[in-house]
């Protein structure tokens, strides 16, 4: 009889159980008590994440939202039908509270986005992209609490920070046109102002998650100049009292690489009801809260994804036998798991970190120069984490060799879904601009590289010495770059600072992160060693290039 062989699949447990850097960060950032009274319902989560959740997704990956425009009779319908995983996640988010436990800071005041990632975090690799809509649900509720516009707060904030399934509403972030989604300046959408109030006139390109009951959207007055300062705030709630979307056109859901269970719509508007969310003017700014709140969910997006992909990795390489030993056993792959690992705990060491910052401006506590590093770290934690999250997928999948290639796998979903990480939300050269915008303020530069170096501070010691000064390098190439006086040097130079800035603050939490660790009494030789590794394996991005040599390579 012929011997046939057949490989085992890699398999995920109780994600809590298996998750050390998420235990050993709670461990030491929440109280005590807090993360006693937590664990129950952490573990509960890391078991769905493990089990349930991932067993459903594997079985739903080939459901994909289904729009219907048109009923037999003729009737405009514009249903989308959304995936029965998606369905269910709407349940979840509401019982566990996914968006409203960040609005909970009377019971865990600045420590509460911490604790609403923490719960995230055990479940949303298994969702398929669900945080998506919760991004934005989040967002929304908080750029409506910061305009303080009452009746719209009243109106929408419970419903979309709401622990009831039955009444909890998600919302859309429609900013794209098909004049760009980076420069929004050139929005078309016009408001027209009616008897009754306003009225939207125009498409939106990219609108994701179209199936949510309110949007908050740019358009530009009637009358108001051109640019950005003339575009408003617009919140608008896509269906009437029976459900029919109001002034509102479902052109076709986009097909796209990955996200696919995400219903990315084109839409337009005609006369679509719309009201102003803080004045008539000067809409981008006043949408930036919500940027700020989504760029931190994408790298959390980053971070989920990323754990996800070296678990799957690390459980095969504990089962896949080549060459007469496990993946577990070979020097050369636990070299390549080690930088996979490394690269995810510096993911997740620096979204939580924001996160931290977050929770403290949302609860008022955060001091100036917080605020201020908060503002200039954002885009470059959402810049450096999607990188990162499409570099471990894609080592990933080599992990699995030709399996890992094989759609039926659930692998090469990983790669498709963290390929929007660097996309939406602003691109990585996007936020790198920004990045330079937020750092020609002085006290906002200094605040962030007071942040940086009281982090790596924290992390010394006799093993960490070798980060400690890979650090102090880095930092003081940025800080001589930042310095320099031509402008085209400087624009070209955007993204290799700003990601020198990224990975060095990885490396800073993932030194801070080994010393806590070992204060605490715990072992600490994996934290040590990713530090080590990740700071050894180059933290400064930056290539002191004349801008001319770019132009002369580039074309
Ligand atoms: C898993 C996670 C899932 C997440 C899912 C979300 C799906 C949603 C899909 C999408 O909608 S993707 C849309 C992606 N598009 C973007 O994210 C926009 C990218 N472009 C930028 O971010 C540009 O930098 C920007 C549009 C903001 C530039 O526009 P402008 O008009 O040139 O603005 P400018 O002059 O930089 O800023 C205007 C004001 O806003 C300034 O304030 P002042 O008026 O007081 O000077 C800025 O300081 C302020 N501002 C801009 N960005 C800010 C900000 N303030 C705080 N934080 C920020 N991030």
């Amino acid at each position: 009889m012929v011997a046939r062989f057949f490989q085992e699949p890699p398999e995920l447990g109780n994600q809590w159980d298996d998750d050390a850097l998420l235990r050993e960060y709670l461990g030491y950032t929440l109280p005590q008590h807090v993360l006693g009274a937590l664990t129950p319902e952490l573990s509960h989560l890391g078991d769905l994440g493990g089990r349930e959740l991932y067993r459903a997704q594997i079985a739903d990956r080939l459901n994909e939202p289904k729009l219907t425009q048109w009923d037999a009779w003729g009737h405009r319908l514009d249903h989308i039908e959304l995936t029965p995983l998606w369905k269910h996640a709407k349940g979840l988010t509401a019982e566990h509270g996914l968006v409203a436990t960040a609005y909970a800071t009377d019971v865990f005041g600045p420590l509460a986005r911490v604790v609403q990632f923490a719960k995230n975090h055990l479940v949303q690799a298994s969702l398929d992209v669900w945080s998506c809509p919760l991004a934005m649900t989040d967002g929304a509720a908080r750029t409506l609490l910061d305009s303080g516009n009452t009746a719209l707060i009243d109106r929408a904030v419970p419903r979309l920070t709401s622990r009831d399934p039955s009444t909890m509403w998600t919302s859309g972030q429609w900013m794209t046109e098909r004049t760009g989604g980076s420069d929004v300046s050139r929005t078309e959408t016009i408001a027209k102002k009616t008897d009754d109030g306003w009225a939207l006139e125009g498409t939106k390109w990219f609108t994701s998650a179209t199936t949510s009951e309110m949007a908050l959207t740019l358009a530009r007055p009637e009358g108001n100049a051109e640019g950005s300062r003339g575009l408003a705030l617009f919140f608008v709630e896509l269906r009437d009292a029976q459900g029919r979307l109001q002034g509102i056109e479902i052109n076709r859901l986009k097909d796209k690489l990955g996200t696919k269970k995400v219903p990315t719509a084109e839409l337009t508007l005609h006369n679509a009801p719309a009201i102003p969310v803080a004045g008539l003017d000067d809409g981008v700014r006043k949408i930036a809260s919500m940027l700020n709140v989504t760029r931190l969910w994408n790298a959390m997006g980053a971070t989920w994804g990323t754990r996800r992909a070296v678990a799957l990795a690390q459980s095969y390489a504990r089962k896949r036998v080549v060459s007469g030993a496990l993946l577990a056993e070979k020097p050369l792959h636990l070299d390549t798991l080690a930088e996979m690992a490394s690269e995810t705990s510096g993911v997740f060491l620096f979204a939580f970190r924001i996160a931290e910052l977050t929770g403290r401006i949302d609860a008022r506590v955060a001091t100036d120069q917080e605020i201020e590093a908060h503002r200039a770290l954002t885009p470059i934690m959402k810049l450096t984490t999607g990188k990162q999250a499409v570099a471990v997928a894609s080592e990933t999948l080599e992990c699995f060799g030709g399996a890992g290639y094989v759609e039926d796998t659930g692998l090469p979903r990983i790669l498709a879904d963290a390929q929007v990480l660097p996309i939406w939300e602003g691109t990585t050269n996007v936020l790198s601009l920004d990045t330079l915008r937020a750092l020609a303020k002085p006290s906002a530069a200094a605040a962030m590289f007071e942040e940086i170096g009281r982090t790596a501070a924290a992390g010394s010691g006799p093993a960490l010495q070798p980060v400690t000064d890979a650090i102090d390098r880095a930092l003081a190439h940025a800080q001589a770059f930042l310095g320099r006086g031509d402008r085209l040097g400087y624009e070209a130079g955007a993204r290799q600072v700003a990601m020198t800035l990224g990975r060095t603050y990885e490396a800073a939490l993932l030194a801070r992160h080994a010393a806590r660790v070992e204060a605490s009494g715990g072992d600490a030789r994996r934290a040590i060693a990713q530090a080590r590794r990740f700071a050894r394996g180059g933290i400064d991005r930056l290539l002191d290039l004349d801008p001319s040599e770019a132009a002369a390579a580039a074309l």
